[in-house]
């Protein structure tokens, strides 16, 4: 294996010609949800292994559909990992698109052309909900969350959105509606700062005392909002501000809401939840639905909220034709700054699934996530398929299922191509993936080996998760094939022109935008 030739167009590619180009051209567009966990690792979901949680509604889509076993975020966070997905460039070519505060400006800006653009050329109806992270505002620090909040979503192709700033753990603790803080409170103006306090204002640090629904175990102890300290400090909001517990109530609500109002144009909705995000603090019906306590009872909150979304589609009768992908930002994290137990009573499950390392880091269980592609009237044979995926190609696969984009990407690191990989109809997966630890280390998946370039860093992420960040001044080589992959077993000694031949082609990589066409 470690003979294989290296070097620029050292892959073969899928002919065009096997793409599905040809299919029924009268046949309608479908509508696309596009299903994005937040933190759901590789072992998280039953149908992936998941022990003491059950999620029949994911099982259901990974029986009827595709379930990817080797499929990847861009990265192990996800800032840059959402930027990566909706705009199909690596996070690394643009400064800034590190995990953002919640005041912070829009990263995605509305110049660059998105995966909603897409569909807007195509005629869709689009839609944003939940979770959001990619900033707001054409300021860091200067929006106006009393008034209207722009750039915003509208500014790069969603009709309508209703989202959360940044995270659940970060202030301001409110929804935004299209622009503009969802519920305004008049009698109670909202100021954001990730400085300073407000004068009077209650803090975890401070006071303890008020943290009467979680308490931090690191970080997450500046402002307290529902009894939660978050990171940031905000004052005001009354009540517009969320209840953690409501959350997933309020963005499944709302795209059952815009699935029924839309049913008779094709839409695509961005449907991002905050589970199973930090504060985990799901409804009270999901409480005790696990053995895990709130982490996993928050995966029960979302296996409903995946459900309540088919089941909005099926009464429109519009399942069929309804392309679902679901799959997460990044891997798992047990103890990721508050005191829910998620450690201790984590059991026998493997939020991982037995990969090495986890969120933040740079082995597998940082980016490797699951992957699930639902719809019946494409996809005739369900099927688990092992071929690599990375989430970079959303927007051109997009592009080229809706018509809008030719053979070329339309966005700089992306591959129309690979739409054959993902409805199933070619098993060998993407000749490449590139991924990015939260240090920026990156690794490249290639020939069923996988090379992570070195670049000091300490060996356990500091802040507190009890996680191996998987950085190591030397440089890594594992198998990645044949049932053997091993990310304990370190072959990069052994195989030094291999290893030379990685590094070379991931500078490639770094250097060419659009590398995987230029290969073609
Ligand atoms: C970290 C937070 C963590 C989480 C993460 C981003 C602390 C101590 N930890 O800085 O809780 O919010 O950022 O997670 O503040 S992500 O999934 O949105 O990337
Ligand atoms: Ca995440």
């Amino acid at each position: 294996m470690d003979k294989i030739s290296l070097g620029i167009c050292s892959f073969a590619l899928v002919s065009p010609i096997a793409m599905q180009a040809q299919e029924s051209a009268e046949r309608t567009l479908p509508n696309v949800v596009l299903i994005y966990a937040d933190d759901i690792g590789f072992g998280d979901l039953e149908c992936y292994g998941a022990k003491g949680v059950k999620t029949p509604n994911v099982n259901s889509l990974a029986a009827n559909g595709l379930r990817f076993t080797n499929a990847h975020a861009v990265a192990s966070t996800s800032t840059p990992s959402r930027y990566s997905l909706l705009t199909g460039e690596y996070p690394w070519r643009k400064q800034g698109t590190d995990v953002a505060a919640g005041n912070a400006a829009m990263i995605v800006t509305p110049e660059q052309y998105t995966v909603a653009d897409v569909f807007k050329d195509a005629g869709y109806t689009t839609a944003a909900f939940g979770k959001w992270h990619l900033g707001l505002g054409s300021e860091t620090g200067k929006q106006d969350w009393n008034g209207e909040i722009s750039p915003a979503l509208a500014d790069i192709g969603f009709d309508y959105s209703y989202i959360m700033a940044a995270t659940a753990d970060r202030v301001p603790c409110v929804f935004i509606e299209n622009g503009r803080v969802a519920n305004y409170d008049s009698e109670a103006p909202i100021y954001v700062s990730y400085r300073q306090n407000f004068d009077g204002e209650p803090t975890g640090r401070e006071n303890p005392e008020l943290l009467y629904n979680l308490k931090h175990s690191h970080g997450h102890d500046m402002s307290i909002v529902n009894g939660i300290g978050r990171i940031g400090y905000m004052k005001g909001g009354g009540t517009a501000l969320w209840k953690d517990e409501n959350i997933a109530d309020s963005i499944t609500c709302k795209a059952v809401e815009f699935i029924k109002e839309n049913s008779e144009q094709p839409f695509f909705i961005y449907f991002a939840t905050n589970d199973v995000h930090v504060p985990r603090f799901p409804h009270e019906r999901f409480r005790g639905t696990s053995s895990m306590g709130l982490r996993g009872d928050a995966i029960s909150q979302f296996d409903w909220s995946v459900g309540e979304v088919v089941r909005a589609l099926e009464e429109q009768g519009l399942l069929e034709n309804t392309l679902i992908i679901l799959t997460s930002d990044n891997g798992p994290v047990l103890d990721d700054g508050y005191a829910d137990e998620a450690e201790e009573l984590a059991g026998e499950h493997s939020p991982t699934g037995g990969l090495r390392g986890g969120k933040y880091s740079t082995f597998e269980g940082g980016t490797r996530v699951p992957f699930i592609v639902h719809w019946p009237a494409m996809i005739k044979n369900p099927a688990v398929k092992d071929g690599l995926v990375s989430q970079i190609d959303f927007l051109d696969v997009m592009a080229s299922i809706t018509g809008v984009g030719g053979v070329k990407p339309l966005s700089s690191d992306g591959a129309p191509i690979e739409r054959n990989t993902w409805l199933g109809a070619d098993d060998g997966g993407r000749p490449f993936a590139v991924e990015m630890a939260a240090n920026h280390t990156l690794s490249l998946i290639m020939f069923g080996w996988k090379y992570i370039e070195p670049k000091g860093g300490l060996s356990m992420v500091p802040w507190g998760p009890k996680i191996e960040t998987g950085y190591s001044t030397e440089p890594q080589l594992y198998k990645m094939v044949d049932g053997e992959f091993d990310e304990n077993n370190n072959v990069a000694a052994e195989n030094p022109t291999l290893v030379n031949g990685l590094k070379e082609e991931l500078q490639r990589i770094r250097n060419t935008k659009g590398y995987y066409i230029e290969c073609r």
